[in-house]
This record gives structure tokens, sequence and C-alpha cells, in this order.
């Protein structure tokens, strides 16, 4: 890989999301979201301050400079603007962006928003969350205002950051709240009306006119058989459809194939539960989308491994990084396994950077409408140790993980697959959904109760990364 270079334009990024890391969860007006009432009644993590981005934005931005980084992820909190998710609008929360957003421009950093970063208002979780049309239309509406509002400050829109980890982990996985379990009937319906309520703010964005660009973010996690079998080979599949494939058909294709829809009704039908309605109007709303929609995000951190699997279903979710702790084991879907030669991190995320390659080329060979893509996040969760002022906070296992990764981009670009930006997840520490503080990711490290900032090493070769559009030894 000593030859290539980035092209001119790259965007080498940092992201961010909003309730993970601006704190000030009750400040200026801002409504309850689905993870204030669920953290207090957990007892476990503490959203305040976090990394106190709410305030601390204008250093965050001036260290993205100071380092290259010309592009950032935020999200905007549905909350600070819309309290109760629709209705009253809370002019605090609306000034903070437009604040946030010049502030970038001012340091040159290229915002990219998402309108739906896994903070979903709390008045429409009570009323359904995604399975409810009362939450669907509000969703367009504030993405409307959004639009409207900030039209001269964002180029890049995002619509839903990982629709496929909010419905999974809503309805099966049970670590999102409302934290139900195994309902695969209620996470496919979830996510069938994540991909309409896409369409239809797509739709709407480009019906407006406007000159920006808008796409979504899929955590896309590579499937592969454990094995030959012709039931891994099919656990493989499953597990495919259930994370990613009924998303980027109805997101980048704009049509559910029949083999999709297939294996959604053998999951759900596995489970004795009843399967979703397909409605053909909703596909016209699909297509047009998918047809306009500028690019698509890719989140990849790890790949995962399937064996056949044919008893109950048993998750227990590694929160605590002590390795070897997790289990996934699906109801007709199948269980993933960890291949002994692979190595992985203390949260059991299997490390496999051939996985980035060839999930960006099957998005890119079997979606033939998409034409650009941004890895809109990939980062590696590491138990940084601070050791003082004057040391520099030694990373090298975060910098072995981007570097592996990055060369798994170039490998794409020099293959044809248009890339055209990466953005490390994340810019600065904060905290983990399901994990806490201590499962850290940042280029630069925080100190949670100073929130003074110190650059990693990371920090240092992701500088030298942007700066030469070469990835550095
Ligand atoms: C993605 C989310 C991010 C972030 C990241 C790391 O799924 O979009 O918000 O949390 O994963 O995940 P975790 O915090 O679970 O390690």
């Amino acid at each position: 890989m000593k030859e290539f270079k980035f092209p001119k334009g790259f965007y080498f990024g940092g992201a961010t999301a909003a309730y993970q890391c601006e704190g000030a969860t009750k400040e200026d007006g801002k409504g309850e979201v689905i993870w204030d009432k669920y953290l207090r009644e957990q007892g476990t993590i503490n959203p305040d301050p976090a990394c106190d981005f709410y305030h601390r934005y204008p250093e965050d931005l001036e260290l993205c400079k100071e380092f290259h980084i010309n592009a950032i992820r935020v999200s905007i909190d549905w909350a600070r603007i819309f309290p109760e998710g629709e209705g009253r609008i809370e002019p605090r929360g609306v000034e903070y962006y437009h604040k946030l957003f010049k502030k970038c421009h001012e340091e040159g950093v290229e915002p990219f928003v998402t309108l739906h970063h896994f903070d979903t208002p709390q008045a429409l979780q009570d009323k359904g969350g995604w399975l409810s049309q009362e939450m669907l239309d509000a969703f367009v509406e504030y993405a409307k205002f959004c639009f409207k509002e900030y039209a001269g400050e964002v180029r890049y829109w995002i619509t839903i950051n990982e629709p496929t980890s909010m419905a999974g982990q809503q309805y099966v996985g049970g670590t999102f709240p409302p934290a139900y379990k195994d309902q695969f009937d209620k996470c496919f319906k979830a996510e069938y009306n994540q991909n309409l309520v896409h369409a239809r703010i797509v739709n709407a964005y480009k019906e407006a006119g406007y000159t920006g660009q808008i796409g979504i973010v899929h955590a896309l996690q590579t499937v592969y058989p454990a094995t030959d079998s012709e039931g891994d080979k099919h656990a493989a599949e499953l597990k495919d459809v259930l994370e990613n494939k009924f998303y980027l058909d109805g997101t980048l294709a704009g049509k559910y194939s029949k083999h999709t829809l297939a294996l959604v009704k053998e999951i759900i039908d596995a489970n004795g539960q009843q399967m979703i309605d397909i409605k053909p109007e909703d596909e016209k709303v699909l297509l047009k989308a998918a047809k306009q929609l500028d690019f698509v995000g890719v989140n990849y951190y790890f790949s995962k491994f399937m064996k056949e699997y044919h008893g109950d279903t048993e998750i227990i979710h590694n929160g605590t990084g002590e390795k070897g702790t997790d289990v996934n084991r699906m109801k007709g879907v199948g269980e993933e396994i960890h291949p002994k030669d692979l190595p992985a991190t203390d949260w059991d995320w299997i490390i496999y950077p051939q996985g980035m390659y060839d999930q960006l080329k099957r998005v890119y060979d079997d979606y033939p409408l998409v034409h650009s893509i941004y890895i809109t996040e990939n980062g590696m969760g590491y138990k940084d140790k601070f050791e003082g002022e004057d040391k520099i906070i030694d990373d090298t296992p975060r910098i072995d993980y981007l570097k592996q990764h990055m060369e798994e981009v170039a490998k794409a670009i020099e293959a044809g697959i248009p890339v055209n930006g990466y953005f490390v997840w994340s810019l600065q520490d904060m905290f983990s959904w399901t994990n806490g503080y201590s499962k850290r990711y940042g280029l630069f490290y925080v100190d949670f109760k100073t929130q003074k900032r110190y650059a990693k090493k990371s920090a240092y070769w992701y500088k030298k990364l942007a700066e030469t559009r070469e990835i550095p030894p």
C-alpha cells in the first residue's frame, strides 16, 4: 500500500453523537429522550456532563483544525428543538446548533449532520416510537424544520444513524430503551417504518430543491458462515438479512427482493410471530428516494461468523470489557462464534479489516444506485491509560486498528469503489451507550473530571494521515 494517496477533497473526519457527548441534558429547555429515563432507572451511566460538548464544542473544533481534521459528524438532539418531539419549538436549542455549525465553518470543518442518532424523544416513544405513525410523521416535520432552518449551514444531512442497531437493540437485543427482547416481528416492523420514513424525508428534501446532499448511515457488520456447511451458510444469510440486507434493500434499492422477504418470514415464523405487511405504495416511496439518495454512510467495526443454531434465543451483552463474556444465539437465525485465530477487542468485537472491504464491495456491486460512500464510523474501543500530563497516551493498538482499516478503504478506492471520506469514531472520548465511560474511542483523551482534552498518540498519527493523504506507518 506504499504508493497510495487519498484523493484531494477526501474528508478525514471525526465522529460524535449529540447524546453521547453534549451533556447538558437538562439545559436550555431540552426535552427528555429515551435514554434519560432508562439510564436513570439503570443507575449505571450518568449522561451528564459526558464530554461537555454542549459548552466545549469551540475547543474541540479548534483541535480539529489543528489536527487537519476537515469534517465532523455531529447529530441534532431532536428534543433540544422540539422538547416533546413535535409541536412547541425551543428557540435556545435551535440557536445552539446555529452556533455549532457557525464554529465548524470558522474552523474549516465540514459538518455532516445526523437527524436521529438513537435519541428518540421520550414523548414520542410513549406513543409507540418507531411503531407509531405519529412518531413517523413528527420525524418528517422535525426534519423539514431543520432543513429550512439550517439550509445555509449544512451541506451534508444524514436521516438516521444505524437504524439496525436501534430496532435490533430495542426489540431483540434488549440493550436500548425500552429494551424488549425476542420481538422479531416488531423489530422488522420498526425496520420497515425506518426505511419508509427515511425515504419520505429524502423525498421531501429533494422536492424542496435544496442543493446539499442527503444520505443514511448503516451499521454494516459483514457476516460470514463459520464453515462451509449448508446450515452455517444459511445462518449467515439469515443474520445478514436481519442486520444488513433488509435495510440495504429498502434504502439503496428501493425494493425488497423476494429472497430478502422469504428470509424475513423464516425468522419471524421460527419465532411464532406474525409476518409484517409490505405495501406496494410504500415501495414507490422507497424507490423514489433510493434514486435520489446522494450517499450512503457505512459504519464498520467488526465482522460476524455464524453457526447454525436451533435453540431458544440467548443474548448476553459484554458491557464490561471482560473478554469472552459475549453470547449471541438467536432462535430462527443462528449463533455467533469467535474464530480462534482472529483478534477481538475487550468487548468481544472481532477485528477483521477485510470485512470492511468486503462490505464496501457488496454495497457497491449489489446496489447499482449507489454512487457515493462515506465511512461514517470506524474505530476501536480501548481502555486508554492516562499516565500524567507530561506523558503521551499510548494507544498503539488503536493506531494498528485504524491503519489496517484505512488500508482496506484505500484498497476499495483503488478497486473503483467511490469512498469519499472517513470518520474515526470517535473524535474525543465520550460515553458508550451500553458500556459507559470506560470504553474509550477518542483521538483525544478526555479527563471526565476536569474535561481537559489530551491528544493521544493516534491523534498525531491521524494528523499525519490527513496532512499527507498517505497512510503513515
Ligand atoms: C455505533 C454508534 C455510536 C457508538 C459506536 C460505538 O453503533 O453509532 O454512537 O456508540 O457504535 O459503539 P459502543 O459505544 O457500543 O462501543
